[in-house]
């Protein structure tokens, strides 16, 4: 899958791609990832890229053309890519919506800085508007790195062979049961008695518990969209009886 970000601030992007998971990613050529500058676009001997809006108010806003040239240079490559405009406007993104686009080939992701960009880009040019949650940025170069970062562990490779974000429980399902590793005691606070047990069932059992108390204290808003087998409805109850003795 490819991603081209047009961006005011291409620098922003090169160490989060190369570490970790993205940067194997890469190397294995399951992703490429290409920043544009939008200014090389820019129509004047003084690449300007805003300009002050028609009618007054404050602040900037970005230049249809510089954009247009950009986007148009990227779609000689591939006519059918498709773009997708980071704003505190758009359509909340999501697990569902990161599933969306991993079946894509290949996105453009348009970066606003200032008050955005002229609407004329919107109509024009954009075909789908996302923002990534109710808080306010300084630019779309933050939220173009988490889609892309959500979207490429969608795609077959780019997480480790035995994991599959399709197995990641956190959607429409439950949080996670707590997690433990070595030391067994550290400053007096104890690993949990039945982890060390070797016992897989009274494991399995505690761990759906914690899991459902984990849920309910801090998410109940999921429990509501969770299919629960009777078993797990009763578990409910046993904590909220717990919780109120
Ligand atoms: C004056 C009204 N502001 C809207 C809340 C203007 C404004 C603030 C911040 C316009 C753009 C921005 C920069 N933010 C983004 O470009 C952005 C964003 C965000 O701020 N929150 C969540 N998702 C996104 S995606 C792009």
């Amino acid at each position: 899958m490819r991603f081209d970000i047009l961006t005011l601030f291409p620098a922003m992007f090169s160490s989060p791609f190369q570490q970790s998971i993205l940067a194997k990613a890469i190397e294995k050529g399951l992703i490429e990832v290409r920043t544009v500058n939008i200014r090389d676009f820019a129509m004047d001997k003084h690449q300007v890229v805003d300009d002050a809006p028609y009618g007054g108010g404050q602040g900037m806003v970005m230049k249809v053309e510089p954009i247009a040239r950009a986007i148009e240079q990227v779609k000689l490559g591939n006519p059918s890519v498709r773009t997708v405009y980071l704003t505190p406007e758009g359509k909340r993104f999501n697990q569902e919506t990161a599933r969306e686009l991993s079946s894509r080939s290949h996105l453009i992701l348009l970066c606003g800085r200032y008050e955005g960009v002229d609407e004329r880009v919107r109509e024009l040019l954009v075909d789908e508007e996302i923002s990534i949650g109710d808080y306010v940025l300084t630019g779309g170069e933050l939220a173009a790195m988490v889609l892309i970062d959500a979207v490429s562990r969608f795609l077959p490779g780019v997480l480790g062979s035995d994991r599959s974000a399709e197995e990641d429980s956190f959607i429409g399902s439950l949080l996670e049961y707590p997690q433990y590793t070595r030391p067994p005691s550290f400053r007096g606070y104890e690993v949990p008695e039945v982890l060390l047990s070797g016992n897989h069932q009274a494991i399995s059992g505690w761990r759906k518990k914690e899991a459902l108390r984990r849920t309910l204290m801090r998410r109940p808003d999921l429990l509501n969209g969770a299919s629960l087998s009777e078993e797990d409805k009763k578990i409910l109850e046993e904590i909220s009886r717990e919780i109120v003795s």
